[in-house]
């Protein structure tokens, strides 16, 4: 996979949320399906909005005193690492690290940086469960009115070219791998769902609230946070920033309704602009992460 994990020792390294640091190679079977984050600290192909990259890294440090919450409410979790290097390189190893904590009874969970992240654990995903329902928090629905063959995308990568955080969710659309692709949230003029018509290959749920979600009961589910269905005032350091947004409580009510009622098999955070001005930001997307995964026997 890619550049290796930042701290293969798993030693003096406090981890996401305060989670602590396992190295992915000492990853022992999970007794409960907790959550196994992972970092990808680069831009994988960011279209939109400025350069997120550092964002994990970011999230990971100031996250980190949140430790004794995370301990005492999610006593499980851990954190296998951050990666980082080339695109395509990180693109390979965020696929193989979410393989590896299937294999393992966790639940992966990555933080990235621009919204492309989502593609390849969800895609992972996808393979290992059928009937999979992609579910994604955004202000915004990545259907690019254009998959744009003009720019190298993460091609090679086992996604097609042209592929950018602003239009990915078209690329899955098109693939069938998921038996529906839900939004949450969308509200950008610029993406209005008009656009699309009838054609629109995505379910809209415009209120963040769980009122919306009954037809999701039962299922499995990928989540996808893009940071930016938050309002910016709560979020100010995203790239696309969107007025009319959600609260975190709004947020965190859908994500543990999600928990509650669906099978949770894997998710991601993305869309965080590392701005030291505005380090909540860490802790209220790692708060959001940890409220989709509640730790349940696995058997
Ligand atoms: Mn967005």
């Amino acid at each position: 996979m890619g550049e290796a994990l930042d701290d293969p020792g798993g030693a003096g390294l406090v981890g996401f949320g305060g989670a602590p640091v396992v190295a992915l190679d000492a990853l022992a079977p999970a007794k409960s399906a907790a959550a196994c984050f992972f970092g990808v600290d680069i831009d994988l192909s960011k279209r939109f909005g400025d350069s997120s990259d550092g964002a994990a890294a970011f999230v990971r440090r100031w996250s980190a005193r949140m430790g004794p919450w995370t301990r005492g409410h999610r006593p499980s979790a851990v954190d296998v690492g951050v990666l980082t290097g080339e695109a395509a390189d990180v693109i390979r190893g965020a696929s193989e690290v979410t393989a590896r904590a299937f294999a393992a009874g966790y639940v992966p969970v990555a933080v990235g940086c621009d919204h492309t992240v989502s593609y390849p654990v969800a895609m992972t995903a996808a393979r290992r469960h059928q009937d999979l329902t992609y579910v994604y928090l955004d202000a915004h629905l990545d259907l690019g009115l254009h998959l744009d063959h003009d720019r190298d995308g993460p091609a090679g990568a086992g996604a097609p070219a042209g592929v950018h955080n602003g239009n990915f969710v078209a690329a899955m659309a098109a693939g069938g791998a998921f038996r529906e692709i839900v939004n949450v949230g969308a509200r950008a003029w610029t993406t209005y769902d008009d656009v699309y018509g009838a054609g629109c290959p995505v379910t809209i749920v415009r209120e963040v609230d769980p009122a919306g979600l009954s037809a999701l009961r039962g299922r499995k589910v990928h989540v996808s946070l893009d940071i930016d269905v938050l309002d910016p005032v709560h979020v100010p350091n995203t790239g696309s920033r969107e007025p009319f947004g959600a609260t975190p409580e709004q947020v965190v009510n859908v994500l543990s309704w999600l928990a509650d009622h669906c099978t949770v098999v894997s998710a991601d955070v993305s869309e965080v602009l590392p701005d030291p001005a505005h380090r909540t930001t860490a802790e209220i997307a790692m708060r959001c992460a940890h409220e989709l995964v509640k730790e349940r026997k696995t058997r």
